[in-house]
């Protein structure tokens, strides 16, 4: 892959697309996981209004069904993410997204204009320079098409550090076409809106949102890893995830070598003032 290009995309146009991110039997494997995940949820989801005519979502779901268990570590993905905003990047949520086709679209759900995180991402640098504090990865499980509601980007507006009005639609944006098994990366911060589904069939989608470490942001994808998941987790999923020890950055600690570190009883680490209890 060429990382300084995805790199350069970024920067300067606020996303790139990852062909072949997920090879395709990697794509059907999820796809079918997708499906079998909103069959179980539906029921309820219709009655939260998660499930209805025109979108068909699922939340955090990480720890829903074990495709997605070390799903969001997509090595293609990671490669750029971490580049983006840290090695040490943070998983911060994982949802399923998809537009049905019927032509339309319901108020207030992702069809709009709009930002990510806005609290973080955009309103900190109000009148100065924008600083990617949040990348957005969207999976295309089948092609994306204009037709499809393949997802609107305004290409360099991650720079305008504005959080635009939701029910404009200024001129200048592009339709983010790829084709199934791509990742489609945005920076939090550029101006975007879902497209509204006028084909035949679903446009499927697995989208993932990564933060920097140091960001706790609204969700607290810790807490909802259910218990009885987090033995499987290998190490890197559980770290990407936030299962990793926190010692806070003030001068006691930093002076301290990583086995020290690594080697505190809880008696000490009380004392340094980050015992967890
Ligand atoms: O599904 C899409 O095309 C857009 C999703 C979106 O806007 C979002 O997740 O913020």
């Amino acid at each position: 892959m060429d990382l300084e290009k995805h790199l350069t995309d970024l920067d300067q146009d606020g996303f790139t697309v990852i062909p072949d991110a997920l090879s395709q039997q990697e794509v059907s494997v999820t796809l079918q996981a997708v499906k079998d995940l909103l069959e179980e949820e539906r029921e309820v989801a219709l009655g939260t209004g998660t499930q209805s005519d025109n979108l068909l979502t699922s939340h955090t779901i990480t720890g829903k069904h074990p495709v997605f268990y070390e799903f969001f570590l997509n090595p293609p993905t990671m490669n750029v993410v971490r580049k983006m905003i840290g090695d040490d990047a943070l998983l911060y949520d994982a949802n399923i997204r998809i537009p049905m086709p019927t032509g339309a679209a319901n108020p207030r759900q992702g069809f709009q204009l709009h930002v990510d995180r806005e609290d973080y991402t955009v309103v900190p640098f109000v009148g100065g320079k924008h600083f990617p504090m949040a990348m957005n990865v969207t999976w295309c499980l089948v092609d994306f098409t204009i037709n499809n509601g393949a997802t609107l980007l305004w290409p360099g507006s991650h720079n305008s550090c504005i959080v635009p009005e939701p029910e404009s639609r200024p001129p200048g944006y592009i339709c983010a076409e790829a084709p199934a098994g791509s990742a489609v990366i945005w920076d939090a911060a550029i101006w975007h809106a879902s497209g509204i589904n006028c084909s035949d069939s679903p446009r499927y989608a697995v989208l993932a949102y990564y933060i920097r470490y140091w960001m706790r942001g609204k969700t607290d994808s810790l807490r909802f890893i259910p218990p009885d998941v987090r033995p499987i987790l290998s190490e890197e999923a559980k770290h990407l995830l936030g299962f990793r020890p926190a010692p806070p950055d003030y001068s006691d600690v930093k002076a301290l070598s990583p086995e020290r570190l690594a080697s505190l009883s809880v008696q000490e680490k009380k004392v340094l003032g980050f015992a967890v209890y």
